[in-house]
């Protein structure tokens, strides 16, 4: 591999510093700014994980800004999940989708007063869609990326270390629940969420200055609970079938086909975009959907294009994101696979750069 060239393009976050200290070993780019992907090695930070505690540079997830008398009339246009009842203190997975049906991201979505909403984005710029859609309907509302960087805590530590930090009351947070809780004076809105699944929070810390001065609180606070630097993990995400956009699923795909058709309750509402294709698909149903493909192998190449998945020498899917996992023994993987093959128990081939291997739908991901 080669390196990035410096660019004031490829922002910087404000825990880059710290996860620099700690030893990253392999960065990707998502919403034009720096994700730390490694640190001691995939299975290392995998098994650290699944153990302790780590704190993950995810300022990447980015927040596009709702705010305005029109707030919640664009946020109702911009997902077909019914929004009616969101209240705040609570975060929702949110598609966003095309008149199509395409999506164009699948953020969680917070909503912090009737006329304030955060979305916190996966890697498209759904900046500039919000932006456009406010401007073409004429809606009294501001679009604009405030200065939030969400700092994850995540592992089966994270409620002890979070309590040490944050006092006792942030562990009473339920899941995708989330409140103000003070560090240094600034009250910051903490969440038990995360892109993982063994449990956590993350802090949307604002404004980015303080970044450091709490990224070395946690890891002093921890240390005796071996707190590390760490970041999402492919093989843990995988076994949690946590989907990843544009490698699992992107603008081709709706979230019928993505398995998100329970996010799209409010795809009747008046405004909503994409929602009439929405309906239509709902009656009879996707011709595709994601799926958890168990490949048998005792290791796997880096996955960096799709893997075709065949069946009696058609193709009839693809494998989307993979890794062998130490923890089951398999290759685990999500795929999207056809309607004539997705029942749980098909045997299939996948079609990996290393080979040919025998692969099985599975009924659910590994938790
Ligand atoms: N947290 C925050 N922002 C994010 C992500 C995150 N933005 C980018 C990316 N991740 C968006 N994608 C996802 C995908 C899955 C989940 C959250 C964001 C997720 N899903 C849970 C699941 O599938 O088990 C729960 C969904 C639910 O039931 O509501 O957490 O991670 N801030």
């Amino acid at each position: 591999m080669v390196e990035f060239a410096p660019s004031a393009r490829l922002r910087r976050t404000p825990f880059s510093a710290g996860v620099e200290a700690a030893g990253v070993s392999a960065y990707s780019v998502y919403n034009h700014m720096l994700l730390p992907c490694a640190f001691a090695g995939l299975v290392e930070d995998y098994r650290h994980l699944k153990r302790a505690v780590q704190l993950w540079d995810v300022a990447c997830e980015r927040q596009v800004e709702i705010r305005g008398p029109d707030a919640g009339r664009l946020m109702q246009m911009l997902t077909p999940r019914d929004l009616s009842r969101a209240a705040p203190s609570r975060c929702l997975y949110a598609p966003v989708v095309d008149g199509r049906g395409g999506m164009l991201n699948d953020p969680v979505a917070l909503k912090l007063d009737e006329d304030r909403w955060w979305l916190s984005i996966a890697d498209s710029d759904l900046l500039l869609w919000a932006k456009g859609v406010a401007q073409g309907a004429g809606l009294r509302v501001e679009v604009f990326e405030p200065d939030v960087s969400p700092l994850a805590v995540q592992g089966p530590k994270a409620d002890a270390l979070m309590a040490r930090v944050f006092g006792e009351a942030v562990t009473g947070l339920r899941f995708f629940g989330c409140g103000r809780f003070g560090f240094a004076g600034h009250d910051l809105l903490i969440a038990r969420s995360g892109y993982s699944k063994q449990g956590g929070f993350e802090i949307y810390v604002t404004p980015g200055e303080i970044g450091m001065d709490l990224w070395q609180a946690l890891m002093a606070a921890g240390r005796d609970l071996d707190v590390r630097a760490g970041c999402p993990n492919l093989i843990e995400r995988v076994e949690g079938g946590l989907l990843s956009y544009n490698a699992d699923m992107d603008i081709s795909n709706t979230p019928h086909e993505c398995g998100l058709g329970r996010y799209c309750n409010g795809a009747n509402l008046p405004g909503v975009i994409g929602g009439a294709a929405l309906m239509r698909e709902a009656e009879t149903g996707p011709q595709r959907q994601i799926r958890p493909i168990e490949i048998a192998a005792e290791a796997l190449p880096p996955l960096t294009a799709h893997w075709p998945l065949m069946a009696d020498g058609a193709r009839v899917g693809q494998v989307t994101s993979a890794a062998f996992s130490p923890d089951f023994g398999v290759g685990v993987a999500i795929g999207m696979v056809n309607k004539s093959h997705w029942t749980p128990g098909t045997a299939l081939v996948v079609e990996t750069p290393q080979g040919d291997l025998p692969a099985v739908v599975r009924e659910k991901f590994w938790n």
